[in-house]
């Protein structure tokens, strides 16, 4: 019983000193331990009479509990002073690239979809567009009906679909949503431009990812022409590629253009001679584009009768594919940083 009265004091002195999480397991295995002066008293306990276990048992085991509870408690202590004195000095600003070297890491870059989609904003702002956003979870008025693909047309199966089990939402399929929102908030003349993530339930290869991104945009005004158009288009896929590049444009259909056309790129990645990224045809569907049909203006709240416009869909990862000679898409998105730590840094 001497022993354990003097305990709690003879333990709470030598707490005082501790100041350090390896100290303080020390201090714990030398309490608590097998070899500690409590287990040392339980097991002098084996000769002593019934009163003797009871009490000085019960005594062992309280100092014990209460002991356990100092040492949980300075446990929390000294941890949170540790973290706190890592965080201090780990501190690192991430804006200060030379720093960032000078500690033999690499510096964070965008990636090349962020970079291309960059700078396609910048060529647009800097011909009076606005940048648009829109909610990649739709729903069908959005996606299909006020661009006049209404229910049972046969179009809505071009764009292989993810709906929600409501059958009514669905993740967007394409970013031409964000025309029919920016229609309904503006008056004429306007033009913008919206890019975003779209997704597909489809096969991948080396052109098709189910998710990929897209960089919709759209002109409307009193006298807007298919000259136009060419005129952007081509303005944007020189500025991209810093050259002039091979476009051919054919008719292409798009219930919510007409008439509508599928722009494609000579491909960049064989030079035209056939490759799986072209599907060995030398040219790569990029850029579907077409005058607003009717009825997508009238959906928009705008009267056909007084305006037109122009709408495209750019791809943007098969962009990237061009612009950096990636022959597979699978790579964009595969989050391998060998991959995308060739990219433009900060
Ligand atoms: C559309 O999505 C239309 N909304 C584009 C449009 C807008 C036409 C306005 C007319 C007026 P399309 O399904 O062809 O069209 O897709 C547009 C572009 O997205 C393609 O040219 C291609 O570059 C890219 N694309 C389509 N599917 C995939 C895919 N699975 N993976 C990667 N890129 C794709």
């Amino acid at each position: 019983m001497q022993v354990l009265d003097q305990l709690l004091d003879q333990f709470n002195s030598e707490l005082k000193d501790i100041h350090r999480v390896p100290d303080l397991l020390n201090l714990k295995s030398k309490y608590l331990g097998k070899q500690g002066p409590i287990s040392e008293v339980m097991k002098g306990l084996k000769d002593a009479t019934v009163e003797q276990k009871k009490e000085i048992g019960s005594k062992a085991n309280i100092l014990k509990n209460q002991i356990e509870t100092i040492l949980n408690t300075k446990m929390e202590e000294l941890e949170l002073k540790d973290i706190n004195e890592a965080l201090s000095k780990d501190k690192i600003d991430f804006s200060l690239t030379d720093s960032i070297r000078d500690l033999g890491l690499q510096a964070a870059g965008f990636h090349p979809v962020s970079i291309i989609q960059r700078e396609i904003e910048d060529i647009f702002v800097s011909m009076g567009f606005e940048v648009l956003d829109g909610p990649h979870i739709e729903d069908e008025f959005h996606n299909f009906e006020a661009l006049n693909i209404p229910d049972t047309h046969p179009a809505r199966d071009m764009q292989d679909t993810f709906w929600f089990a409501d059958k009514k939402h669905l993740l967007r399929t394409h970013t031409s949503t964000i025309q029919v929102r920016g229609m309904k908030e503006r008056k004429p003349p306007f033009r913008f431009v919206g890019p975003g993530k779209v997704f597909r339930c489809e096969r991948t290869d080396a052109s098709h990812e189910m998710v990929f991104h897209q960089l919709e945009g759209m002109m409307v005004g009193e006298n807007v022409s298919v000259g136009n158009l060419i005129y952007f288009m081509k303005t944007l896929l020189t500025e991209i590629f810093k050259k002039e590049v091979e476009v051919r444009l054919r008719p292409g259909f798009f219930p919510f253009v007409e008439p509508g056309f599928e722009l494609d790129i000579k491909c960049l990645i064989c030079g035209g001679k056939g490759c799986s990224v072209c599907k060995h045809v030398g040219w790569v569907e990029l850029l579907p584009c077409g005058m607003v049909h009717p009825n997508v203006l009238k959906a928009g709240g705008i009267d056909p009768e007084k305006y037109n416009g122009f709408a495209f869909g750019l791809g943007l990862d098969r962009l990237v594919m061009m612009r950096y000679g990636i022959d597979d898409i699978r790579h964009i998105h595969g989050a391998d940083l060998r991959f995308n730590s060739q990219f433009k840094s900060f």
